[in-house]
């Protein structure tokens, strides 16, 4: 009986643990929001986009820069004004061409800030060369498969990983 309670003792701080260091990172809710926009840009939805955008911008605003490293805090001083902006018209449009158009700049400027946050699991960084009028274009995923979210369904496979950020 004693040994079962150890158990399970250990098994909930070793879970709490987990959760403490997959929260620590001041940036992870900026890039679980961000994450579900993708999502809802490759379903090609715009009103779960907006509403998603909605999410990353309070996420964004959320985010106190006393609790960035030297090396984000930088990058994000840099970055924010775009990523306020750009989150912002997605989240004011249910046009989903609008929001891919502001979907390139805000995955650059994410990448930027991810590039210097190191995350505790890997993220991969996607391009698609047909986007953007042939010039290409790039986002972030949980996972190295792709789903392109300037396509959806038109062209759900098109792209490649091109850096992994871990
Ligand atoms: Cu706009």
């Amino acid at each position: 009986m004693k040994s079962i309670k150890l158990f399970f003792t250990a098994a909930v701080m070793f879970v709490s643990l987990n959760i403490i260091a997959q929260t620590a990172n001041p940036v992870q809710p900026v890039l679980n929001a961000y994450i579900e926009l993708k999502d809802a840009l490759v379903k090609t939805d715009g009103s779960l986009s907006a509403q998603k955008s909605k999410t990353l911008l309070g996420a964004i605003e959320t985010v106190k820069m006393a609790d960035l490293n030297a090396d984000v805090h930088d990058v994000w001083m840099k970055v924010l004004n775009e990523l306020k902006e750009d989150a912002e018209h997605i989240s004011e449009t249910k046009e989903v061409s609008h929001q891919r158009d502001h979907f390139m700049s805000l995955s650059k400027n994410m990448y930027a800030v991810l590039k210097k946050a190191k995350l505790e699991v890997p993220v991969y960084y996607q391009f698609c060369p047909m986007a953007n009028k042939g010039k290409g274009a790039n986002w972030l995923s949980m996972e190295n498969k792709v789903k392109n979210p300037y396509y959806g369904n038109q062209m759900l496979t098109c792209g490649k990983v091109v850096e992994t950020l871990q």
